[in-house]
């Protein structure tokens, strides 16, 4: 027997299966880069993830602390506003669950904040049960600089300017707070199924 073994519910759709793309996208067989600026290079012993805001007491990890958080490995689907999908990524990383287990907090919505100065705002719901990762690998290796290494935020159910690059904190808040993108006119929300792309959408 397999050592790792997904079970039913976790078997992968054929790639081929033209139901897993969201309406508007297409395959995309590379991995594009899309940055709104240039990519930052935080030396590891300067990097830490912190929670704070609207929470009894922030929270925060050293690169060494957050490796040895537990990890899951995911095999998940993206989709860039942009038009491309992308099937069975693969990532390893920390789950959000995992990182507010035990913070205290009356806060709906967060926002995850990157080196550089990206930002993006999510509802806590769309990031908790199972649904959002700190990814430090992507197939097997150290996350590229250019997708968001050392860290990146992976909400795959979400278009993926969701998933901000170069993470270092979720910041916890009350009211809903636009982000970058958000702030020039992309969806609240971004749920590539409802085709969220634009403000109005
Ligand atoms: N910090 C940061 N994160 C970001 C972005 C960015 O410009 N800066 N772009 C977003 C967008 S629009 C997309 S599609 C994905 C692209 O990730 P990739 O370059 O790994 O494909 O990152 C998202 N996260
Ligand atoms: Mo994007």
């Amino acid at each position: 027997m397999s050592p790792i073994s997904r079970g039913f519910a976790g078997r992968r759709r054929p790639a081929d299966d033209p139901s897993r793309l969201p309406p508007g996208q297409y395959l995309e067989r590379g991995f594009p880069v899309l940055s709104a600026g240039p990519t930052p290079h935080t030396a590891l012993d300067e990097w830490s993830f912190l929670i704070d805001g609207a929470v009894e007491q922030s929270v925060s990890w050293p690169w060494v602390e957050f490796l040895g958080l537990p990890a899951e490995k995911v095999t998940v689907d993206i989709h860039c506003v942009t038009k491309w999908s992308k099937f069975d990524t693969s990532w390893k990383g920390v789950s959000v669950d995992t990182l507010l287990e035990g913070v205290e907090t009356h806060a709906e919505y967060l926002t995850a904040w990157s080196d550089g100065g990206y930002t993006t705002n999510l509802p806590l719901e769309d990031v908790t049960g199972a649904k959002a990762w700190v990814a430090y690998e992507y197939d097997g290796a150290p996350l590229e600089p250019e997708h968001g290494g050392p860290a990146r935020l992976l909400v795959p159910h979400l278009y993926f300017w969701k998933s901000a690059k170069w993470v270092r904190g979720l910041t916890l808040t009350l009211d809903d707070e636009p982000g970058f993108w958000e702030t020039y006119g992309y969806h609240n929300r971004g749920d590539p199924w409802l085709e969220q792309r634009y403000q109005g959408d």
